[in-house]
């Protein structure tokens, strides 16, 4: 079996999109894959009670607890690496998690790493990216599965979903157009790496 360990820092609708995809389409026979942990920066992040709702092991580990950067990284990578097994090691998701990781800990995951992001990567990298896409007059946004490298969000591109920046948008309105598509392609990325493995 491999296990996949899903990383947040909110609201999980990503990484619940992911964990019902895997049930509908039984990811567990077709590619011997499962969701074997959701772990949270946040304790009181609203992801961990869906997760826990679907049955999956929940973990919070405050970032806030640690002295460095360096040190929540390798904190976090020895609760991800419990989930190896005989098979292979864990494949880990980005979904929603809101702390930039060392070099260290990507290499160490180096090609089992993925992120969402939401803007059409190249462009706008970074934070706040819809009001940026609307300030930039943009006519179309959407959001990018990328493999994680040590650079921010400029990972080799695994997917894309395009949509409409509508007259009178405001960010909160275009960002939940961008997370509806956000929930099928981030899965649609998922297969197809499990495929290749
Ligand atoms: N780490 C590396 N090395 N490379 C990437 O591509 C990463 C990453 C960590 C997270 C997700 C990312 C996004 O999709 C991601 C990609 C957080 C920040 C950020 O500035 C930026 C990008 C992303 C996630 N975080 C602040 C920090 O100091 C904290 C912000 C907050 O807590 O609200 O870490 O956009
Ligand atoms: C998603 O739109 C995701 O692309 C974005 O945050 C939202 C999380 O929603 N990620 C980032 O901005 C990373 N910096 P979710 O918690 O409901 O999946």
């Amino acid at each position: 079996m491999k296990n996949i360990v899903i990383l947040i820092s909110g609201s999980g609708s990503n990484m619940l999109a992911i964990v019902q995809a895997a049930k509908r389409e039984n990811w567990a026979a077709k590619y011997q894959a499962r969701v074997a942990a959701v772990i949270s920066n946040k304790a009181d992040a609203k992801g961990l009670a869906l997760a826990e709702r679907e049955g999956i092991a929940t973990e919070a580990l405050d970032h806030k607890a640690f002295a460095s950067r360096e040190a929540f990284d390798a904190a976090l990578a020895q609760r991800i690496d419990r989930h190896a097994t005989a098979e292979a090691p864990p494949l880990v998701l980005l979904a929603g998690f809101m702390r930039i990781l060392t070099s260290d800990f990507v290499n160490h995951y180096a090609g089992r790493l993925v992120n969402i992001h939401p803007s059409l990567l190249p462009a706008f990298a970074g934070l706040n990216t819809h009001q940026r896409a609307i300030d930039a007059g943009c006519k179309v946004a959407g959001a990018t599965v990328h493999l994680v490298t040590p650079e921010l969000d400029h990972g080799p591109i695994l997917a894309q979903a395009v949509v409409p920046v509508l007259q009178g948008d405001t960010a909160d309105a275009l960002a939940a157009r961008v997370l509806t598509q956000e929930h099928l392609i981030y899965p649609q990325a998922v297969v197809k790496l499990l495929q290749n493995q």
